[in-house]
């Protein structure tokens, strides 16, 4: 029986060996990948390693000290011991030489959340080599974020009820997550999930090498992204650990060619399932469409492997999705014409064209006084531009909202506070722009003005033919809710918070979002008669 020998919900769809021909496909994809400067050199691969180690040592050092403070006797608090585990792309085997290493710490259940705060935090700072320690306990999944010999790293921990933490502990069980935490619960999510994302896939390296290319593909064409309604990584992973189940034999090449064509051709709302969902010891949600409306409206639902069952996608709407069918096809048509040998790989990792593509954009301005409170605003203002998009696609004679990715900073030095209410307009005037921070140092009502800026691009249906006049585009009522929405934020504070949302055309787009030499030059202006 040769479909049970292969993970997957379906048997897969061939199991024959790669061509001669694919596995060329696959050395000039991979040499592609070097060009591209997304792998890391030995060297920095060694640091990692190192960093590790070093973080590995630290949580067990921890562990004994608690244990010790606890009234634990010498040779209980040595054997209560104290483990981690790596996510994200570092786990996955798919990260750039920027990336950070997604960590998690396991304690014994004498050892708390508090202690991970106070003492682990101390202790990091006491640390040589440690940097840039801030902890976030009040997160949803609380953190502490941190640099080692440079490196960033993420590290969340969970508490388990055992008391001691074996070298050779394995989260596989889900019965580990009983009379746990719910925070404890979410910070084992995922390292869970990528570690049954690995164990799902029937070849390691052809999967890791297929997502890289997938990821650097998705990130030159302005798609990855959870909170914009695209997808993150873990969802591009499972979509790529999908593919590689249906073709368990093929080499990366093939892989990546066949990625494309499918998930274009993906019946979606079917949801990617990498096995079974499964049921499990809590009372927590599992993701059921029959179940729930709201798991219902997901459109293209990736569900995570781990216990309980997620979907990993909740974000994407109707425009999104637009987008990212419109991505696939365009690659899928690439990559016909690279095995034809008509195309080279790098035209797949060619740069989105979002600024060049619509005729007006809306500009959603957040805006403060402040470094520390704009990376909360913005964040808050981003986290919501998702239920703008959605109130947009309602808007008759809009075809789709499309969010651009990430939001632009600038820092805007004001004299007084007209000019304040300028920038937080988005009018920066050009004595404003060229000003620097010493220029206002002393000044008697001057102050610096943080401001990040989001994009939607605006497609407008074409006239109907007949219809007079021309067409009217009313996005009043979307764009009024959306700041009434964000100005619901528990934090919001009217004094020190700016938002604004106004429309431009694409020829009033700043500089700012094109890269040097990327502009088109601007059509002459008409002089007035
Ligand atoms: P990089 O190579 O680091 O850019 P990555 O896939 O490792 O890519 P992240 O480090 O941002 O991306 O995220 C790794 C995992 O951490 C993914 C997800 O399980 C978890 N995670 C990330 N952001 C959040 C968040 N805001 N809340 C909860 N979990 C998160
Ligand atoms: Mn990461
Ligand atoms: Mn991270």
């Amino acid at each position: 029986n040769g479909a049970a020998k292969y993970p997957g919900v379906t048997p897969p769809i061939a199991v024959t060996e790669s061509t001669p021909k694919e596995k060329e496909l696959t050395a000039s994809l991979l040499d592609e990948l070097r060009r591209q400067g997304m792998v890391e050199s030995e060297n920095e691969a060694k640091t990692r390693t190192i960093v590790l180690e070093r973080i590995a040592a630290l949580v067990k050092k921890f562990v004994r000290t608690v244990s010790l403070a606890r009234g634990l006797p010498e040779a209980a608090a040595n054997a209560a011991g104290g483990k981690i585990f790596t996510f994200g792309s570092y786990r996955l085997g798919v990260h750039g030489p920027g990336s950070d290493i997604d960590t998690l710490c396991v304690v014994p259940k004498h050892v708390s959340r508090e202690d991970f705060f106070d003492v682990f935090e101390h202790m990091l700072n006491d640390t040589e080599g440690v940097t840039d320690v801030s902890g976030v306990p009040d997160a949803y999944v609380p953190i502490i974020k941190m640099k080692i010999l440079g490196i960033p790293i993420d590290l969340v921990m969970a508490r388990l009820a055992l008391s001691t933490i074996p070298d050779d502990l394995s989260l596989q069980d889900d019965n580990l997550l009983r009379n746990l935490d719910e925070r404890c619960v979410r910070s084992l999510n995922g390292s869970r999930v990528t570690d049954e994302i690995l164990r799902l896939v029937p070849n390691d390296s052809v999967f890791r090498d297929a997502l890289r290319c997938i990821k650097l593909w998705a990130q030159r064409r302005a798609i990855y992204s959870n909170v914009n309604g695209f997808l993150g990584g873990v969802a591009w992973a499972m979509l790529v650990a999908r593919i590689c189940q249906f073709y368990p034999k093929a080499v990366a090449g093939a892989i990546v060619s066949r990625f494309f064509i499918i998930m274009y051709q993906w019946n979606w709302p079917t949801p990617v399932l990498l096995k079974p969902i499964e049921d499990g010891p809590l009372s927590v949600r599992v993701w059921n469409p029959k179940l729930y409306p709201s798991d219902r409206a997901h459109r293209m639902p990736i569900i995570t492997p781990a216990y309980p069952a997620m979907c990993a996608t909740h974000n994407v709407t109707q425009s999104t999705q637009m987008i990212m069918t419109g991505e696939f096809k365009k690659a899928a048509d690439i990559v016909d014409r690279v095995v034809v040998g008509k195309a080279n790989w790098s035209e797949l990792f060619a740069k989105h064209d979002f600024f060049h593509r619509y005729r007006y954009y809306l500009q959603i301005i957040a805006s403060t006084g402040s470094p520390e409170l704009q990376i909360k605003w913005a964040g808050t203002v981003e986290s919501r531009i998702r239920q703008l998009v959605i109130k947009l696609e309602y808007v008759e004679s809009l075809e789709l909202a499309h969010p651009f990715i990430k939001g632009f900073e600038q820092v805007s030095y004001c004299m007084n506070d007209e000019e304040v209410r300028a920038v937080a307009q988005g009018d920066i005037s050009e004595a404003v722009a060229k000003r620097k921070k010493e220029d206002i140092e002393g000044k008697e009502g001057a102050s610096a003005v943080y401001s990040t800026t989001f994009y939607i691009g605006l497609a407008v249906e074409p006239k109907q033919p007949g219809s007079i006049g021309p067409r009217r585009l009313d996005i009043s009522y979307p764009t009024t809710e959306f700041t009434k929405l964000v100005k619901m934020w528990e934090k919001f504070d009217e004094q020190k918070m700016g938002i604004v949302v106004r429309h431009i055309k694409s020829a009033a787009l700043p500089d700012y979002v094109f890269e040097e030499g990327e502009r088109q030059p601007r059509p002459v202006l008409k002089r007035p008669k």
